[in-house]
Order: structure tokens, then C-alpha cells, then sequence
């Protein structure tokens, strides 16, 4: 499952995930850069979660996103088996609306970081609007592209408000 296949990994917890998680998949999609969305449970499927994470370098990817809700190891666990930067994105948990995510992914024990966004689809899209800034680092056409793609958010913004919009 470590193929060389893409820059950025996208993991999540559960398929339910998923209606969060696409969003950072359809982010990184519009900026052309090379992705992989796979299912990785550290608590379902720990033995996926150790190949992947032990193997993610080395199949080349370049950084990881990792969404997961309610007790939600996966980033903090990814992040303390792969040198890559993770990116942790807290999914709306049913019970406590993701504020148990969102805690669970944020306080990480000095030593093992995570990049911790907000809860569901702005932080998947900001996980992915993080990555590629990361990788437009050492990649001048995709700076652009971020650039660009910033400057037309810009654009569609209004000077005043309408009642109907
Ligand atoms: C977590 O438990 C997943 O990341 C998901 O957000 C949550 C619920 O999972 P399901 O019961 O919907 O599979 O591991």
C-alpha cells in the first residue's frame, strides 16, 4: 500500500471520514498535486497503520494528512512513526462535536509534533492548503499556483454585503 504513488498521503480513520476528508483531497486535486487517500485505523487496523506510517517515506511521499475523530490517535500515532509532517485534521465526532477529536490530535507530548487544524471541512481544506505550501517550497511552478489560486479567493470577495447572496 506504500507504492511510490503521490506526494501527499491523506489517511482517515473511517470510511465516514471520508465526507470530511474529501475536501482536502479535492483542495490538493484544484492545485494539481499528487495525492493518495487511504483508510488507516490505529485502532482497527493497527498492523496498516505501522506498515504505512514505517513506510511513507520511503515510498515517497512528502507529507501526510491524517483525519480521525472521537478518540482520535492516527495523526499523533503516524506522527511518531514517520520523520514526514503530519498534519492532524479533528473530524465532527457525533457525541461531542469534534472537540474530542480536536483535543485528542492537539496535545501532543513535546517531541512528536502535529500540525493541528480546526474542526472538519476548513481544517481539511487548510491541511491541504499547508501541504502544499510545504511542498511549493522547493517546487516555483506550484508557488504559483498557490499563489494564484490565493489571489482568486481574494477576488470573489465582495467590497459590501447583499441581502440574497
Ligand atoms: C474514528 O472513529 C474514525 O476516525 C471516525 O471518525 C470515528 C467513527 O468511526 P466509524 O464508527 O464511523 O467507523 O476512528
Amino acid at each position: 500500500m506504500t507504492d511510490r504513488q503521490a506526494d501527499v498521503a491523506i489517511i482517515m480513520g473511517s470510511q465516514s471520514d471520508w465526507t470530511t476528508m474529501r475536501h482536502a483531497a479535492d483542495t490538493l486535486a484544484g492545485l494539481g498535486v499528487s495525492h493518495r487517500s487511504l483508510i488507516v485505523s490505529a485502532h482497527r487496523t493497527p498492523q496498516r497503520l505501522y506498515d504505512f506510517a514505517r513506510g511513507a517515506k520511503a515510498a515517497g511521499y512528502k507529507v501526510v494528512i491524517a483525519g480521525a475523530g472521537g478518540a482520535a490517535h492516527l495523526p499523533g500515532m503516524t506522527a511518531a512513526m514517520t520523520p514526514l509532517p503530519v498534519f492532524g485534521v479533528p473530524v465532527e465526532s457525533k457525541a461531542l462535536s469534534g472537540q474530542d477529536s480536536l483535543l485528542s490530535i492537539v496535545q501532543m507530548p513535546a517531541g512528536i509534533p502535529v500540525g493541528t487544524l480546526a474542526i472538519g471541512k476548513a481544517g481539511a481544506i487548510n491541511a491541504a492548503l499547508l501541504a502544499v505550501a510545504v511542498l511549493a517550497l522547493t517546487d516555483g511552478e506550484l508557488a504559483g499556483r498557490l499563489e494564484a489560486w490565493r489571489a482568486a479567493q481574494t477576488e470573489k470577495v465582495a467590497l459590501e454585503p447583499e441581502d440574497d447572496a
